[in-house]
């Protein structure tokens, strides 16, 4: 069922505000937000409103443009948190408490009967300051927090029965799918609520980690664009959606405008100076470049040969590139109809002999192999 009817929590303006290079200005999170909202998501993230007075009065502007995406914030275990974030107009407050040992030593010092106890105190608190509000309940380090004291805590705080949603956290990227999968279902069964992940990318299963939480029955998934967040980041909303565009095409189509992907990744990367990496699921430079003439010929005849994504879903197109010695005579013969010039199969076929000894002794590029088609074409050879 979740695999249907899934939500995007799109943390930019939370987890990817602590990208070492973002430092959004008022007027970029609301273009962010604004670009989010059309594209589909379902939730914006933002700052916790006590990060600083900016963060603050950007919560409030953002929380009263009227989005359709639902507006969170991000706040610890504290009702001072949660009054300024109610006050700043959100739709939900997402509530984080740190579980593992590390956390416990090192971060706010508390004890997990300490926990329970904070977490009973100040989760009916904001239920009752605000009874329409998203409340999620959330432990920060849950893969290294030990599983029979996290179970305890997520066990009583679903019992309050005032949280809406019990979210887990990768925060240092170092869970499998199956441990996603195991702990989800664990909830799944043992609670009501909903079920949110968060994962990081320390060890590259961000997005595999995600899927795994869904298909064990969670409902929310925490992305930002390009993947930004400390460190290397989490799950990148453009990955997430290409997983879930080869699982179901209709459904992530339906859900999102997906050809306004690559517009967002290019407007957040200008804005925290980088660049889309050459490998990123569908913005890739290269994603839905095909070189070896075997690739091409299939590519030609039926392009899911050899895609799991339609570049069109995205507003993209493919390329096929010849200009290399793998080329084949049927991406030479395509690129010679786009050119509109009139060789014969046989004369193709020569003339792929011909590009490939050539590109044997030096690199091609399309101009030259457009040359050589126009040469040819008027009857000369070489
Ligand atoms: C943080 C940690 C967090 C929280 C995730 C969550 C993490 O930066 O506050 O609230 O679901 O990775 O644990 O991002
Ligand atoms: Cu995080």
């Amino acid at each position: 069922m979740s695999l249907e009817n899934y939500n995007i929590i799109e943390s930019t303006l939370r987890e990817g505000e602590q990208f070492v290079g973002a430092q959004f200005t008022t007027e970029q999170k609301i273009r962010i937000a604004d670009a989010l909202d059309s594209f589909g998501v379902e939730y914006l993230e933002l700052t916790s409103p006590q990060a600083s007075p900016a963060s603050l009065a950007d919560l409030k502007t953002i929380a009263g443009l009227g989005l359709r995406s639902r507006v969170l914030t991000h706040i610890r275990c504290h009702k001072d948190d949660a009054m300024v974030a109610l006050e700043a107009g959100v739709d939900g407050v997402d509530v984080v408490i740190g579980t593992s040992s590390k956390l416990r030593q090192f971060s706010h010092g508390k004890t997990i009967d300490e926990i329970i106890e904070l977490a009973a105190e100040v989760l009916p608190w904001i239920r009752q300051q605000a009874p329409d509000i998203e409340l999620r309940f959330s432990t920060e380090d849950s893969f290294r927090s030990e599983e029979a004291e996290l179970l305890r805590v997520y066990l009583a705080v679903d019992k309050l029965g005032v949280v809406n949603r019990l979210g887990i956290a990768d925060t240092v990227g170092i869970a499998t799918p199956s441990q996603v999968s195991r702990l989800v279902g664990t909830l799944r069964r043992l609670t009501r609520a909903d079920i949110e992940f968060h994962g990081h990318n320390d060890s590259g299963c961000a997005i595999a980690n995600a899927f795994a939480a869904l298909e064990a029955g969670a409902t929310h998934i925490d992305t930002t664009v390009l993947g930004i967040g400390e460190r290397n980041g989490i799950t990148s909303l453009g990955g997430f959606v290409a997983r879930m565009t080869t699982w179901d095409r209709q459904t992530t189509t339906r859900k999102y405008r997906l050809d306004q992907l690559r517009d967002i990744e290019l407007l957040v990367a200008d804005m925290v100076g980088v660049d889309i990496p050459f490998n990123n699921c569908v913005t890739g430079f290269s994603a839905f470049t095909h070189k070896a003439g075997i690739h091409a010929k299939a590519i030609l005849n039926a392009p899911e040969t050899y895609e799991a994504l339609d570049p069109t879903d995205f507003g993209l197109t493919r390329y096929i590139s010849i200009a290399h010695r793998l080329t084949g005579w049927n991406a030479v013969k395509a690129r010679a109809d786009q050119l509109g010039l009139s060789l014969t199969d046989q004369r193709i076929k020569e003339l792929t002999l011909h590009i490939k000894a050539l590109a044997d002794e030096r690199a091609l590029s399309l101009d030259d192999v457009d040359e050589l088609l126009h040469h040819w074409a008027n009857g000369a050879e070489g």
